[in-house]
Order: structure tokens, then C-alpha cells, then sequence
């Protein structure tokens, strides 16, 4: 007849050692703990043998130590064999002291499957070795009271496995005994558990199951989303923020050379590295950011991408001056992203073919104090990028290392509560129409140009057009001022010297059309 027996025992009680001694071969050659139940089947002593290894639990500990996954383990394990198991092996090892609390213990784990089980329960010494002269009843007898209770639980059914024994086939034969002893008081029978029990289990263990899948797949999902680069492009405008999207993709994907009036973001992968950029139209280099309209303030602010971004690129032109009056204007807009932005900016100097050999080093001391603000605000950190040149990824190599120092030493950029409390509210956007609120901004800002214009004459307004129908012309590149580059034309096309005429808004101006005349008001103002 068929045995089948389920393992129990505290943790290093010998399960797995008496399981391979019982079989005699090394079924469970990896070292690894058994945290789940596991079946094993062989020929025993002529017998067709099928034993269940179950987790163990901590000795020294009450159940209500035992993480629940072990608990669930324990009542699951009877359901491997198949109809039921003939007895419930518990497995004490000789060389430890058998007290009070593992007694307590060992009742308490297996009591987990109902009061059915003491009749099944055969106590499996193992370690024998070390009892040497002294007989297994010696042993009992002399660890007392918690031992011999335990044993009396278990209807004074025990045996002895010395695991150290190859072949140990005469301790095998009398443990296979035993079991059938067990058969017999049972009237042949075999434990079963309340179905209800098992089936709490089963259920519970699926439930687990689905639901720590999903966890592992949404912490997967966050590692991807870690493992992308987000960086955002903030500077004023023409400083070369959509060159250098593309350069850093290595693909035309943002529109250079014409305003941008939204936000965009491009994604690619960069050195093996899913990255992406966003554009922004940012703010002038001239106006003191109460001239930024607000909506671009709420759009910038208001982008998922730059309030998760792992790196604020600053664009600025390295080969243009840079003045107190600069540094006010970056100041005054960036601290709308509150102050800990600085710790994840890096300054980008573009138009670094025009430096030619000159290090940025020179550049920035040559320019003073406004530039070193800047630099010193972004803890030294700076790079150098020619955007003509986007076939040369050293330059994105050395850029994407920059900033990985950054963010070994920052954690990632969270727009401050602060920071929210001075960007309209979305109903506010929502309830107000856009383009009203971009109409009173251009009035803010018309009304300022056409004060500039009263106090400057119209001799001024003539050189302005001659400047511009020279650059028109089309001046040799080194020679282009990053403030006016020559081919900066608007999405409107419509000339500078055009929208000179054109100073009052239109009475419905669409956004991109209002911020194209906003951004030809300040060329034409860069003229004079
Ligand atoms: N020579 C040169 N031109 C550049 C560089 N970066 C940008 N430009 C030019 O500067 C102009 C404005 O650039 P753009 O990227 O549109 O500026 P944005 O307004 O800051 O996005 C375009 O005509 C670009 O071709 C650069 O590194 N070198
Ligand atoms: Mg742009």
C-alpha cells in the first residue's frame, strides 16, 4: 500500500535532511530554505512512499510571529497529497533543548490544522547521532515536562532518524512502521482538513497571488518610467532651446528658428536611454518676467514633463552678453518654479562653434558678475553645445553624464506648494478664454513698447529696418547675433518692420498670432 505523509517542524529541525536520508539520494540539492510546500515520491523499503515538505516555523516564537504566507503554506501542504496524508510527521531535532516555547510552538503551528491532527502526528527525532550511548526514552525523560507532553499529544508515537546514516534502511523500515500503525488505529483512514479551511486558503493564496502581481508590474512600471530621462528647456527666447532638443535627440523635432508658443515634447533614446525633452517658449531676454504672459507662466508650470523633470536645461547664448538685466530676468522667472530649482539646472551655453577655441571658462569670467550668479546659482554646472554640429554626440554624452552627477546628488524636482500658489488655478484657466487673457497681457505689454517708442525717435525706428534688411540679407554665420539671428523668422511671417506698424493688438488675436507680435515688438525693440 501507498504511504503518504506531510513534514512538519520547526525551522532546522532536519525536514529536509530526513526527507533525503528517507529516499536516500539528494533531492533538494539547492541550499535555498523551503518557503513552500514541495512533494516528493520514491520507493521506500518496497513501499511507494510520497512525503510533503512544509516550511518551518521559528521555534523560540508563538504563531502569532509566523508571517501569514507560512501559515497559509502550512494548512495548503496536506492538499499535495492527493486524497489525504496517513500521518503528520513532526520532526524534533536531539541537540537542542526542547522547552516550554517550542512545545508551544510546534502546538500551536500544527493546531492551525484543526484538532483532527494529533490523531495522524508522529514525533521524528532526528540528529541521533548525538544521543550516542543514551537511549531515545533517556532523552525524553530527561528533557521533562514540555517534551513528554508534546509526545503524549502526539499518542506517545515516536521514532529516531540518524540522517548522518547512508542507506539508513532499518530506521526507514521502523518509521514506515509506525505510519502503519497509524493506518490502522485510523480504521485505514487518512487526515483531511475542513474543506472550509482549505478552501479559505486556496482562496486567500489567489487573492495574494493577483494582487501581488499587479504590484510587481506597477513597480516595473515605475522602474521604466526611472529609467527614462526627462529633461526640460528653459532660457529666452532664440537662445537655441529647440536646436537643442534636437541636438540632444538627434532628430529635427522641435520647429527652430520661429517662435515656439507651446510647450511640445519629443521623446527618443539617447546612448541606449529612452529621454525626453521638453520645449518650452519660455521668456525675453529683455522684458522683466511681469511682460511674460501668463498663460505661458501656466503652461510652462502646468506641464507634466517640467514638474517631474529630472533636469531643467537653462539655454543661454554663449556668445552674447549677459547683464545685471539678465540675471533679473532669469532670476524672476525661474523662481516660479520655487527655489529648489536651481539644485536641478545646468546651464547650456549654445553657439559654441562661435566660441571657436575660447574655453566657456573665459567666457564666463570675461562677463562678470550677472553670469557668475547664474553659474554659482547651478553649483557650477555648465556645458557647452553646438547646435550646428548634432552628428557630434560626444556633446550629449558629456551633457547626459553631467547630468547623472546632478541627480546622484539631488533627488527629483517636485514643484514646491509654493510655487503652485502663484500659477492661476486650472478653473481660473479654464473659466477665463484665453485669449482674452492673452489680449490684456499684450495690452500690458504694448502699452510698455509704446512708451519705449515715445521716448526714442523716429531716426531710431529707420536704423531699426536698415539692421534688419541687412541681417535679411544674410550675414556670414559666424557673424549672427544670438539676440537677432537673421533666420529667426515668425510663424506669421510677418516682418519685423511690419508689426513696428502693427503696435495696437488685433480685437480677437489667436494665441500663436498675439505671442508671434509680441516676440516681433521685441526684436524690433533689440534694434534700438
Ligand atoms: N550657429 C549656431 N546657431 C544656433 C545654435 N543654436 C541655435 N542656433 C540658431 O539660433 C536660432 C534660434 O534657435 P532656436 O532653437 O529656435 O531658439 P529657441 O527660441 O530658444 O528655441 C536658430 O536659427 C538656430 O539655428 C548654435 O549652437 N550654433
Ligand atoms: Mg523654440
Amino acid at each position: 500500500m501507498e504511504l503518504r505523509a506531510v513534514v512538519f517542524g520547526g525551522k532546522f529541525s532536519g525536514k529536509t535532511s530526513l526527507i533525503n536520508a528517507v529516499f536516500d539520494q539528494d533531492l533538494l540539492q539547492n541550499q535555498k530554505r523551503t518557503a513552500q510546500c514541495q512533494k516528493h515520491q520514491g520507493n521506500v523499503c518496497g513501499r511507494k512512499l510520497t512525503l510533503v515538505e512544509t516550511p518551518g516555523w521559528w521555534k523560540h516564537f508563538p504563531l502569532s510571529d509566523t508571517a501569514t504566507f507560512l501559515k497559509q503554506e502550512l494548512i495548503q501542504g496536506v492538499s499535495l497529497v492527493n486524497p489525504g496524508p496517513h500521518a503528520i510527521l513532526l520532526v524534533i531535532e536531539i541537540d537542542i533543548p526542547f522547552t516550554e516555547k517550542h512545545r508551544k510552538a510546534a502546538e500551536d503551528h500544527l493546531g492551525l490544522l484543526g484538532d483532527q491532527i494529533w490523531t495522524y502526528a508522529l514525533v521524528v527525532f532526528t540528529r541521533s547521532h548525538s544521543l550516542k550511548k543514551r537511549t531515545i526514552e533517556d532523552h525524553i525523560k530527561k528533557e521533562g515536562e514540555a517534551l513528554q507532553s508534546l509526545i503524549e499529544k502526539c499518542g506517545n508515537r515516536y521514532c529516531e532518524f540518524n540522517c548522518r546514516v547512508p542507506n539508513n534502511t532499518s530506521q526507514a523500515k521502523q518509521m514506515l512502521e509506525m505510519i502503519d500503525n497509524i493506518v490502522q488505529s485510523n480504521s485505514s483512514g487518512y487526515f483531511q482538513i475542513e474543506a472550509k479551511r482549505l478552501e479559505e486558503a486556496a482562496e486567500w493564496k489567489n487573492t495574494v497571488k493577483t494582487k501581488a502581481k499587479s504590484r510587481k508590474s506597477k513597480v516595473q512600471e515605475q522602474r521604466r518610467e526611472l529609467d527614462k530621462l526627462r529633461i526640460a528647456l528653459l532660457g529666452w527666447v532664440i537662445a537655441g532651446k529647440s536646436s537643442a532638443g534636437n541636438t540632444i535627440l538627434n532628430q529635427q523635432v522641435f520647429v527652430t528658428g520661429q517662435s515656439t508658443v507651446n510647450c511640445n515634447t519629443a521623446h527618443g533614446v539617447v546612448d541606449g536611454r529612452p529621454v525626453t525633452v521638453l520645449d518650452t517658449p519660455s521668456w525675453f531676454k529683455y522684458f522683466p518676467s511681469q511682460y511674460s504672459p501668463s498663460w505661458i507662466k501656466s503652461k510652462i508650470l502646468q506641464n507634466q514633463t517640467l514638474t517631474s523633470s529630472h533636469c531643467i536645461l537653462l539655454v543661454i547664448s554663449g556668445d552674447t552678453s549677459f547683464k545685471e538685466e539678465q540675471k533679473k530676468v532669469i532670476e524672476e522667472n525661474m523662481s516660479f518654479l520655487g527655489e529648489q530649482v536651481w539644485r536641478h539646472t545646468i546651464v547650456l551655453f549654445t553657439w559654441g562653434d562661435i566660441l571657436g577655441d575660447l574655453p566657456i571658462e573665459e567666457h564666463i569670467e570675461s562677463e562678470g558678475e550677472a553670469l557668475q550668479w547664474v553659474i554659482d546659482k547651478c553649483e557650477n554646472r555648465y556645458h557647452v553645445f553646438n547646435n550646428e554640429e548634432r552628428e557630434n554626440r560626444l556633446q550629449v554624452t558629456e551633457l547626459l553624464q553631467k547630468i547623472d552627477e546632478m541627480m546622484t546628488r539631488n533627488s527629483f524636482f517636485r514643484p514646491s506648494t509654493e510655487m503652485f500658489g502663484r500659477i492661476p488655478a486650472q478653473d481660473e484657466v479654464n473659466t477665463q478664454s484665453e485669449a482674452s487673457s492673452v489680449d490684456s497681457d499684450l495690452q500690458d505689454i504694448v502699452r510698455y513698447v509704446d512708451e519705449e517708442w515715445r521716448r526714442r525717435d523716429k531716426k531710431l525706428v529707420e536704423r531699426v529696418t536698415k539692421v534688419e534688411k541687412d541681417s535679411n540679407a544674410g550675414l556670414p554665420k559666424s557673424d549672427r547675433s544670438l539676440d537677432i539671428p537673421p533666420n529667426f523668422n515668425e510663424t506669421s511671417n510677418t516682418k519685423p518692420e511690419d508689426s513696428i506698424e502693427k503696435q495696437e493688438p488685433e480685437t480677437d488675436p489667436s494665441e500663436t498670432e498675439s505671442c508671434s507680435e509680441y516676440i516681433n515688438l521685441f526684436i524690433a525693440l533689440r534694434f534700438l
